[in-house]
Parts: structure tokens; sequence; C-alpha cells
């Protein structure tokens, strides 16, 4: 075993300047901690960094999308749209990282390789790909859950000579596709976003569909001055509300079910939601994930919108999702998607009916025929939740690497510790509720809630903290109770870790709602932390 004095050492490490990593860089700051912070990107960001392509925008709006730890801040700063663009969500996080001086203690273009839990030091020992060896007695993974990006595995892919792009790793001094013809493979959220932009650019755009999403019109539009001020004049009281609900979000949830009212009213009802735009669809009626029928019933309504959108009736039917619940697929929120495929230039290929063959030096060949592409985009998702985790070699307790410990499905305690991994922390970590939330209100109640813990440890002259294993295992078991309780299993998506080949099939968000799940960890922490185990030194 190496010697920890040889290598630089810190309080803590945090992989990542993301929202998580930031805030938590400046709550460990607060507390006297010496931290470094890597990130691969040569910006802070996160999302917002990788994800530049054309139409890219927040689907929670400006005023809840960001954070509310500092009232100045969020008194000062202007959005200027209903729902915030890529552009002005990362010039956001840049002044946040300006204005707590984060960046003395951010390092830049560095891949966390490896972090090593030392039993004898009782030290991680980290490891990155510019050839940094620091030892921490805390390790943060603030690594994203949508940062691991997935490029499938095609036949012939390396022969394309055209151009290839990954929405999430597009350039930052952007593409020129002005009159070239373009083709997007995936049609989940990035995808629904991009296509319409790309297609007021490409001289020929070919979507290749393999599965119709649900999406909703953001009805985006500049967000007035007065608008603004009044919603900062409440800001805490709209933030508790916020915290105080199942997504961390200031939907309208509604109180009946789908079949409490008649079919008129319910409709009214649906169409209310849809002028009204957004993910607040998912909430038109409190039984939508949990009741096939009613389900349903909200699913028509959109394929009714499509049929009525787009004008080719085959292609409506092509782009009318069937065969899954509404929601289960994470709901996209779009401009001017469904009309896009009016345009003459706008073509859909559905995968289903003639997948893709191969790709060749000009472009790919399918089932149906082949097309000429001067450029491919994929839009095709990420290895969510655990895929950044897992993609830094982390050795817990007896050198056990995680990912073998995850082999069947990721556990932890509340999302946020593992067993036998100690002083191992996790933002918006798997069976947390992360995703299905405002994720800046999931970060900053877990970046608090272990910044509380840390600041407990020093009180009681604790170095060392980890999940136990019975807790764990429970929680883990309560997940996927919850889960099983809705539709969300019956899907196969990125939320079931589906669309990973070999990714064990485990619904890996927490789904009893962030309110709950808060009061949770707010329990755990007025109980004394019963479900952890400390330790005052290095173990013998
Ligand atoms: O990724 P996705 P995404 N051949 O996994 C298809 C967040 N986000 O980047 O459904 C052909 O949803 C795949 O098809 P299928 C948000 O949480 C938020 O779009 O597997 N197609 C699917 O259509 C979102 O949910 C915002 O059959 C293949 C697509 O690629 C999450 O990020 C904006 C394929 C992937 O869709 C991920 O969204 C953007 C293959 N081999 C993203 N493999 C907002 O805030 C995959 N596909 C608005």
């Amino acid at each position: 075993m190496s010697n920890t004095s040889a290598s630089p050492s810190y309080d803590a490490v945090v992989v990542g300047a993301g929202f998580a990593g930031l805030y938590m860089l400046h709550k460990l700051r607060q507390l006297g901690l010496r931290a470094r912070l890597y990130e691969a990107g040569d910006g802070v960001g996160g999302t917002w960094f990788w994800n530049r392509y054309p139409g890219a925008r927040c689907d929670v709006e400006s005023m809840q999308y960001s954070y509310s730890f500092d009232e100045a801040l969020q008194q000062e700063w202007q959005w200027s749209e209903r729902y915030p663009a890529q552009r002005e969500i990362l010039s956001y996080i840049n002044h946040v990282a300006d204005r707590f001086a984060l960046r003395p203690d951010i390092q830049l273009e560095t891949r966390v390789l490896s972090a090593d839990f030392e039993e004898a030091h009782a030290r991680w020992r980290v490891r990155t790909d510019q050839g940094d060896e620091v030892t921490a007695q805390f390790f943060i993974s603030a690594a994203g859950c949508l940062s691991a990006a997935r490029t499938p595995d095609m036949a012939g892919l390396d022969d394309f000579a055209g151009l290839r792009l990954h929405t999430s790793a597009w350039p930052q001094e952007g593409v020129d596709l002005r009159g070239k013809r373009v083709g997007v493979i995936g049609t989940g959220s990035s995808g629904i976003q991009t296509i319409p932009q790309l297609a007021q650019q490409a001289g020929q755009l070919v979507v290749f569909q393999r599965t119709p999403n649900f999406s909703i019109p953001a009805w985006n539009r500049p967000l007035p001055e007065q608008e603004q001020q009044a919603w900062k004049q409440n800001y805490q009281a709209h933030r508790e509300r916020a915290r105080n609900s199942r997504s961390g979000i200031l939907y309208d949830y509604a109180q009946r079910a789908t079949f409490e009212v008649d079919e008129a009213e319910r409709q009214a009802e649906y169409e209310r939601r849809w002028r009204k735009g957004g993910a607040n669809f998912n909430h038109c009626f409190n039984d939508i994930f949990v009741n096939a029928k009613s389900n349903e019933l909200a699913a028509e309504f959109v394929r009714e919108k499509i049929r009525a959108i787009v004008t080719d009736p085959e292609a409506a039917e092509r782009l009318s999702p069937k065969g899954y619940a509404l929601g289960t697929k994470r709901l996209c929120v779009d401009t001017d998607y469904y009309a896009t495929f009016n345009l003459p230039h706008v073509q859909l290929h559905d995968l289903q009916a003639a997948p893709i063959e191969r790709f060749t030096a000009t472009g790919l060949q399918t089932a149906s025929g082949d097309y000429a592409l001067d450029a491919v985009v994929f839009a095709t998702g990420f290895d969510a939740v655990t895929g950044a985790i897992e993609r830094m070699e982390i050795r817990g307790r007896q050198q056990r690497l995680l990912k073998d410990k995850w082999a069947a499905g990721p556990r932890a305690y509340l999302g946020l510790m593992v067993a036998d991994y100690p002083n191992f922390f996790m933002v918006t970590g798997p069976g947390s509720p992360s995703i299905l939330t405002n994720v800046i209100v999931s970060i900053e109640q877990h970046v608090e809630w272990i910044a509380e813990l840390l600041a407990h440890m020093r009180a009681q002259q604790q170095q060392l903290v980890e999940a136990q294993t019975e807790p764990e295992d429970r929680w883990v078991r309560h997940v996927a109770q919850v889960a099983e309780g809705t539709l969300f299993t019956t899907t196969n998506s990125w939320y079931m870790g589906a669309n990973v080949p070999g990714k064990p099939r485990v619904f890996l968000p927490y789904g009893g709602g962030f309110h709950i799940y808060a009061a949770l960890c707010r329990e755990e922490v007025a109980a004394g932390y019963p479900h952890f185990t400390f330790s005052p030194g290095t173990p013998a």
C-alpha cells in the first residue's frame, strides 16, 4: 500500500463542477475544510456545459431552476424567458462560481479515474487522468445523473466520413449545418428539443425514430420584469412550498382522480394543462402514474393533439406513442416539435419498421433504403444515474469495486451513502428522488444534509462514517416497492436502466416524493443517525 504522506492531501475531493459540485464545494469551504474539485470539462456547468445542442433548454421554469441558498443571489439574477436556455443557465452557473470565489479550488480538464479507500489510513486515494494522485478524508461524487453519454454500437459507424455529433458533446464553437443533409437518431427530450432547431438550418433532415415520445408544448416566452419581481417578493415562501411538494416544483398537483369527474370536465382539464404547457401535464389527475386506464385517457388526448398538428395522417400515427404509459418515459417539453414534421424537407424514418443496418462512408443503410447524409446527430441519451459513478473505479473496504457491489443494481442508503464505502457520499445518487424532481432542489437538500453530517462528525470528534448494511438493504427494497406500485416499472426507459444493454432492470430513483424523502432524511438526523456507524479514528 502506498504511503499517504507523499501525496497532496485534502479534507475532501469532489467530482464534478455542475450545480451539485459547486454548492458542495461552497458548503465544504464554509465548514473550513480544504477541498479539491475535479471537473472533466474545460469550464464549470456540468450538464449545461456539455449539452449545447441547438434548442437546449431546461423544462423547469427559470424562477424555480436556480439555487435558493443565498437570498441576495436569487434576488439579483435576472432571467429572460419562462424556461431558461442552456446559454443563460451556463452564464448563471459561471456567475455563481465567481460570486462565491469557487474557482481556485476547481481543477478543470481533469477526469477522476479511480478512488480507493485505504483502510490502514482511513483515507481515499484519488487518481485522475492528468496524473494527479491525492488523498482525502471524504470522497464526494457530484458527477451527475445524466452525464455519461451513450452512443449505441452501430455497424460501420467508423466508416462514416461525415460529421458525427452527440447532443451532449456539442462543439463549443457551434456547428454550421446550413443546407446540409442531417440525420438525427433519437427522439427523447434532447432529440425533441433539437429537431425543430436543426430543421431551421438543414437542407434536408431525417429523423430516425425508434420509439415515439409524448411531448407537451413549452409555450416559452419572455419573462417580464414585473412577473419576476412579483415572484421575488415571495421567493422564500415559493421555495418552501416547492420543498414541500413531491417534485420540488410548484406544479398544479391535482387532488382528484381521473374518474372522479365526467368526460367533459376531464377533457377540459387536459386542455387547460396543454394550454398552460410543460410537465405540469403529468399532474392533471392524481392517479395518472398508478392507474393504466387513467393514464391511457391522458395519453389519447396527446395523440389527438398530434393528429391535429401533423398534416400527414401516416406520419401523425407514427409519431403517436402507443404501448407504454404517458410519463413513464420522461415527458418531453417542446417548441414546435410535431409541427416540424409538416415541413417539406423533414422526413420521419420509423426504425421499428426498418432498422438501421449499417453506416457507410456516405450515410446509412436501413432495411427499407439508404440515406445520404453529411452529418449524424446522436440524441441517444445516457447511462443514467449510475453511469458516471461506475465509470470511476471506486473501491471501498476490502478493495471491493463499487461496480461489482452494484452488479445486480445500485445499493445505497437514502441514495447518499454505500455500506462498506466509508466517507463516500453521492449527491443525487441512485435511490434518491433526484431525476424525478427539480434537481436543484434535490441537490441543495443532499448537499446540506452531507454538510450537516460533516459538522456533526467534527463536533463528535468522529473521523469515519458509513451506512449500515441492513438499513441499506431495507431502503433498496423500499425504493423497489414504491416503484412497483406505479406504472414506471412497466416501461423500458432509462429510469429502469433499460436503455443500456446489460444494465440491471431496476427503477433508479426514489419515487415516493421529494417531501417525504426529505422528511426521512431529517428524521435520520433528529434520531442521531441511527443507521450509520461512526468511528473516531483509523480502524485497527
Ligand atoms: O435521452 P433519452 P435524451 N437506435 O434516453 C433513442 C434530460 N433532458 O438525451 O426510446 C435508435 O431520453 C431512444 O429510443 P428508445 C431528461 O431527463 C432534459 O433525449 O430507447 N434509437 C430515445 O428516443 C431526459 O429524459 C432536458 O427506443 C436509439 C433516444 O435515443 C434525459 O435528459 C433536455 C438507440 C434517447 O432518449 C435524457 O434525454 C434534454 C438506438 N440504438 C435532456 N439508442 C430538458 O430539461 C437510443 N435511441 C428539457
